[in-house]
């Protein structure tokens, strides 16, 4: 159904990767000849070479040539002719006053969502909302789960002040859960499960909701004939909430899915359709300039030691903004991405101790004459680093006349200070506690780099005072990058404990309680399904907060719940490579 990567002609993704079931030996040494730090008995080094670990990461099976390649039809004006007018036949469908059947309206703006197509139609969206909710104390038919889960998690999710006690009238069977007058009614409870998902730290009732729904839906599955899509249906919200999904994939799901629905509009499905290859043309574009700045750079050549990630760095990018607007901001953060991974691997793997120490302190002074001591690849990281944040900076400065530079400059010395952290936590072979280790990790993760950078390069109107506040003391920046952090111990962790790092979460919480590995991963997913509470509260909290800065933490979050899902969908290529061809390679068959 697929194109082949190869109809232009271009070599397609190389084929050799190393696949990811054979593991080399973590522990391989590779001697660099050139400085004479430590002195290693042994065979792997010489007398007087410093002796570095390598982590072996395979090389990109992205070549920069196939991604030149890449050309889309959809690319330009000729279907936005086609796409006008579907846009104009929506703003209808969502004009038709709100009258007798609000929950047609809802149902709509929910499948525009899904659909990936509502970010056309926020303020028409905003005004219907609205309008439902100011009568919905004036109506008093009696909702059904179905309707009254809807309403709520819309209410929610567009910041309108909405309580659980919506639910209560169903408290009484969700509580008891061995009342079953819910069976049959399987779009309410699917629809229970997602709203439960926007609550609140306090509200307990909705976590019961929760735990009640997945039993529910688990059972759902393994007892009853269930209809295909509907299946499908349950696998995919059990698999992963809409609350903790990214538009783009979940649009490339469920436009298919919608397809095969009875009640579908076709309308809808074309938009979706159409939409969607238009986006990933631009895509292409970003992608494309994006692996020319890398491929220029030389540091994946420079620093091969270090994981070659470019289109899995551009990849978050479309998670965290996918909107046309966000060109700019996704060619600018593929390059932090690209710089936070070097520098992530010189902490981790590469780099001794003494070098580490040198290269934080030159970060901190962020003057080219503080690196005459650091050794040549760490010259050619801090170059290429300086360089291209200053340039970026003066980008800004010059459009808008904010001076950006000490905030990009002051996130980058917090990464750098909380890799050295456990760096030293590694060598000195100190096990922190996990609240000694989350204080560290929550940064040393990059979150805050990346959201910072994604403010400066996706707003057009710089607030200093808002600049001000993304330092260490903003909540939604913590929770998103504290479930990044999670996420990615979860993936992560054991290829770099046999490698050797500082004990991640999982093994922190093991340290403390002496619970099993498994106990302590299910810790740490109830972790995350609390850390999204405090994000969701947050930011209702924070309304005065831009939106950019909300909108792109949450969506990091869910980045990272996507790319982790099935295992290090970051470092291994070939687990993301099936959303790499859907989003960005191929179009949708029209
Ligand atoms: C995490 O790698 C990771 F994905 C990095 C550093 C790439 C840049 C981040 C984004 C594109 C979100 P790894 O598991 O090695 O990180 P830690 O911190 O666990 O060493
Ligand atoms: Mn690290
Ligand atoms: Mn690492
Ligand atoms: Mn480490
Ligand atoms: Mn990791």
């Amino acid at each position: 159904k697929f194109h082949s990567p190869l109809a232009n002609g271009a070599r397609g993704p190389s084929s050799n990767y190393r696949p990811s079931s054979i593991r080399i030996p973590s522990y391989f040494m590779i001697s660099v000849g050139f400085e004479c730090k430590k002195r290693i008995k042994g065979q792997y080094a010489s007398e007087n070479a410093t002796v570095r670990r390598s982590a072996n990461y395979h090389p990109s099976i992205w070549k920069d040539e196939f991604i030149q390649s890449l050309s889309s039809q959809f690319k330009g004006v000729t279907y936005g002719k086609r796409l006008n007018p579907l846009i104009g036949e929506v703003k209808a469908m969502l004009k038709k006053a709100p009258s007798e059947d609000s929950l047609e309206q809802l149902e709509l703006i929910d499948t525009l969502q899904r659909l990936g197509i509502s970010y056309h139609f926020e303020s028409e969206i905003k005004h219907v909302l609205k309008t439902l909710y100011n009568k919905r104390d004036l109506d008093d038919n009696k909702k059904d789960l179905y309707a009254t889960s809807l309403e709520f998690r819309l209410f929610r999710q567009h910041g309108f002040e909405i309580s659980q006690e919506v639910f209560s009238d169903f408290k009484d069977e969700i509580e008891i859960s061995d009342n079953i007058s819910f069976l049959g009614d399987i779009n309410g409870i699917l629809s229970l499960y997602e709203a439960s998902f926007l609550s609140f730290k306090n509200e307990d009732f909705l976590e019961k909701a929760k735990c009640f729904a997945i039993n529910y839906l688990e059972k759902y599955m393994r007892r009853t004939r269930v209809d295909e899509v509907d299946m499908a249906m349950i696998k995919h919200a059990l698999e992963l909430p809409l609350h903790w999904r990214t538009s783009r994939m979940e649009a490339r799901w469920f436009i298919d899915i919608y397809e095969r629905k009875k009640d579908m509009n076709p309308i809808l499905l074309e938009m979706a359709k159409l939409d969607f290859n238009m986006l990933q043309s631009i895509y292409q574009e970003d992608l494309k300039s994006a692996s020319s700045w890398w491929t220029s750079s030389r540091l994946g050549e420079k620093l091969s030691f270090s994981r070659d990630r470019l289109m899995a760095n551009f990849l978050w990018t479309i998670g965290t903004g996918f909107e046309p607007e966000f060109s700019y901001s996704r060619r600018m953060i593929t390059k932090i991405n690209s710089f936070i991974t070097i520098l992530d691997d010189i902490y981790d793997v590469y780099g001794t101790l003494d070098e580490l120490d040198l290269f934080t302190n030159a970060i901190e002074r962020w003057d080219v004459n503080a690196i005459d001591e650091i050794p040549y690849y760490m010259k050619v990281c801090f170059l290429a680093l300086h360089d291209s944040i200053n340039e970026m900076a003066f980008q800004v400065f010059k459009d808008q006349e904010v001076d950006v530079i000490q905030y990009l400059h002051n996130v980058w010395i917090g990464l750098c200070k909380s890799y050295l952290q456990e760096a030293k936590w590694y060598h000195s072979n100190y096990k922190p506690t996990l609240e000694e280790y989350m204080d560290n990790a929550w940064v040393s993760i990059s979150g805050p780099v990346i959201l910072v950078h994604s403010y400066v390069f996706a707003t057009s109107h710089i607030a200093k005072e808002e600049l001000e506040s993304l330092d260490k003391t903003n909540d939604i920046i913590r929770w998103s990058s504290t479930i990044l952090r999670l996420a990615d111990d979860l993936a992560t962790s054991s290829d770099e404990l046999k490698r050797g790092d500082v004990p991640k979460s999982i093994q922190c919480y093991m340290n403390d309680t002496g619970v099993s590995e498994n106990d302590a991963r299910n810790y740490i997913k109830h972790l995350i399904n609390e850390t999204w509470k405090k994000l969701n509260e947050s930011e209702a909290e924070n309304i005065a907060l831009s939106q950019v800065i909300i909108q792109m933490s949450k969506n990091l979050a869910r980045m990272a719940q996507c790319m982790y899902l099935n295992g290090d969908g970051y470092g291994i290529e070939q687990e993301t490579k099936d959303h790499v061809l859907s989003l960005i390679i191929h179009p949708i068959p029209i």
